[in-house]
């Protein structure tokens, strides 16, 4: 009895073992692991003033979205005034470093300038307004940008739409028109439509697919989905995140996990950052790699993270919570996180 006892805890310390994930460093670039882009959403003046963040960025990704510096109220802060001049130097860097860039975002319900959300006219008025700013800024970036997220966030999690000033001045195909102006104003770039929980809640996956499905049928360009998995190790599930890939998959869009962290804290108090809970955070990032790779080649458009390292990251401070959810630390030295996200890419 004892040794089947010393049998069943022996061998679950070998699966243990076999599921940890080793302590690595950073030496070897991440994408250089990869057949797919590996991308980080930057701040340009991070990457202008941070040394560390600036080496990070231009060694481990080959694909790059601006986390802030793309959104309307960055690039038309007054009606008919664009200012391209911060996205410029991010986009020259880019190119520098023979790194993508993805467009984020073309239409939104947050950042957008104060002149935009009060802007006054009919129906008429707000759909030239929107196509100014969606054409504005394609046609600025051809031939630089490779594709866009042209709407973000626009449906509730229950699977409506989300108010916003445009579902409100223009209506339900306020969608439908975004995405024409966009393919209209630069035909060979990629088209995404972007969001997050669509792994989570399965009305808003149903609702999103439904809709541009219905676009598609039209013969509206839509080109992929953004997962943003913004998740937690166990939230969503390993087999919610692998349904919600392959219902996309069977839609025939590209696939782009576009604005991936995971949070540590979930009760929102003070939290311990214990080994323990790094560990379950690279697993997770690991399983995240695994999943994304059994999407057939031609639909991988890349794994993106939401900022280099814990101090970047939007989560302490929108959430005002204490939160370790990017694969480098304060020091910007690489967590278990990076290297569960190594271990997926060489698998
Ligand atoms: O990372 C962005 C952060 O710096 C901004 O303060 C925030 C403002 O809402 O937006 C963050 O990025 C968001 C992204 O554009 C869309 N998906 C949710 C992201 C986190 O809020």
């Amino acid at each position: 009895m004892k040794i089947h006892y010393l049998i069943i805890i022996a061998l679950f310390f070998v699966a243990c073992k076999a599921d940890e994930i080793e302590i690595c460093t950073d030496e070897v670039a991440l994408h250089s692991l990869a057949d797919f882009p590996i991308g980080v959403a930057v701040s340009p003046s991070e990457l202008q003033y941070n040394a560390a963040y600036q080496e990070i960025v231009t060694t481990q990704f080959n694909s790059i979205t601006p986390g802030n510096a793309f959104k309307p109220d960055a690039l038309q802060p007054s009606e008919g005034v664009f200012d391209f001049e911060v996205a410029d130097s991010l986009v020259a860097f880019a190119m520098r470093n023979n790194q993508r860039i993805h467009g984020h975002t073309l239409l939104w319900h947050n950042q957008l300038p104060n002149w935009m959300n009060r802007f006054s006219g009919d129906r008429t008025a707000w759909i030239k307004m929107m196509k100014t700013h969606i054409q504005t800024v394609v046609r600025h970036f051809e031939g630089r940008v490779k594709s866009w997220d042209v709407v973000n966030e626009a449906f509730e999690d229950n699977g409506d739409f989300r108010e916003n000033i445009w579902l409100e001045h223009i209506g339900k195909d306020y969608l439908e028109l975004a995405f024409e102006f966009a393919q209209k104003a630069d035909s060979t770039v990629l088209l995404f439509y972007n969001d997050y929980n669509i792994a989570l809640k399965n009305r808003k996956c149903r609702a999103i697919l439904e809709h541009f499905e219905g676009l598609k049928s039209k013969g509206i360009q839509v080109d992929g989905i953004g997962l943003q998995l913004h998740i937690f190790n166990r939230i969503p599930t390993n087999n919610e995140i692998e349904n919600a890939v392959n219902a996309i998959v069977e839609a025939e869009y590209l696939i782009h996990f576009s604005e991936i962290d995971i949070s540590m804290n979930w009760t929102g108090g003070s939290m311990n950052l214990t080994t323990n809970r790094l560990e379950r955070q690279g697993r997770k990032m690991k399983v995240l790699t695994n999943i994304f790779q059994t999407i057939p080649k031609k639909q991988q458009f890349g794994m993106t993270v939401w900022g280099v390292s814990d101090l970047d990251s939007w989560i302490p401070s929108f959430f005002e919570r204490e939160d370790y959810p990017l694969l480098y630390d304060t020091n910007y030295e690489p967590k278990l996180m990076y290297c569960g996200f190594l271990e997926g890419l060489i698998d």
